[in-house]
């Protein structure tokens, strides 16, 4: 396909500042370029974007935050909102990940209020879906993800295919070691790009990148974004190793 391959780390809840720093530096110092036709991206916690931001200034590494909130400003304690973000600058944010849907309580209409303030502020979601391990041995795992898809970015203003990433992270496959296989991921990343035809279009849905996430990791990375509709990774575990992370970076080429 045209469509450009990104690796997105999502370093989750990891690291204090001086680690964080320090990641983003050895990041930056293990890819002084980025392969053509590679887009890369991390993702620190809300506190370290600020001081991440100006270490990977210059590189080839872009910046994603992990949450937003879809309120443009005001009493939402402990809240960010787009335009905070747009400040650092920021230019990717990774919503409706299973552990904030779980954890949080997000739910399916807060991703896409999040995914349409984003898209206003000039911010990429990275939307998040999958099925947890009872809705894949029941084998409605597709539907599953169909619905989140519909539920959360119908309705949405998308122009430009580069304005949307999704990310097929099935549930069981995360932080476990379990990856789905790279037909798995295929199966429901071509579902994926077949449900985005019927809200936006076949040729926006044709540019629009679909990601798998879940145990992601140098070993696996080159088979995973050999499959047609599967258009990069998002990497929790791996991507606090800044060799590895480089290295799926490399072998994503
Ligand atoms: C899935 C993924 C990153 P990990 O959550 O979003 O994490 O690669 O550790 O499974």
């Amino acid at each position: 396909s045209n469509r450009t391959t990104l690796i997105a780390g999502n370093w989750k809840m990891n690291n204090d500042r001086e680690e964080a720093k320090a990641l983003a530096s050895a990041l930056v110092e293990a890819l002084p370029e980025v392969p053509a036709g590679v887009e890369v991206c991390v993702c620190p916690p809300t506190i370290d974007l600020c001081c991440v931001s100006h270490k990977l200034d210059g590189s080839a590494v872009k910046l994603g935050a992990q949450n937003v909130y879809f309120e443009a400003k005001g009493a939402y304690t402990g809240e960010t909102s787009v335009a905070m973000l747009k400040s650092v600058p920021v230019q990717y944010c990774i919503i409706g990940h299973s552990e904030r849907r779980d954890y949080f309580h997000e739910t399916d209409e807060d991703q896409n209020k999040k995914a349409a303030a984003l898209i206003a502020g000039g911010i990429v979601p990275i939307f998040c879906c999958g099925e947890p391990l009872e809705v894949r041995e029941a084998g409605t795992y597709v539907e599953h993800v169909v619905a989140q898809v519909k539920a959360g970015l119908t309705g949405l203003q998308v122009t430009d295919p580069s304005q949307l990433v999704v990310a097929y992270e099935p549930i069981w496959a995360i932080g476990t070691g379990k990856t789905a296989t790279a037909d798995d991921a295929q199966e429901v990343c071509g579902a994926v790009r077949e449900v985005l035809a019927e809200i936006f279009g076949a040729e926006l849905a044709d540019g629009i990148r679909v990601l798998y996430g879940g145990s992601a990791k140098p070993g696996n990375i080159a088979e995973l974004v050999a499959k047609p509709d599967v258009d990069g990774a998002l990497v929790g575990g791996a991507s606090l190793v800044a060799e590895d992370f480089a290295s799926m970076v490399v072998k994503a080429a």
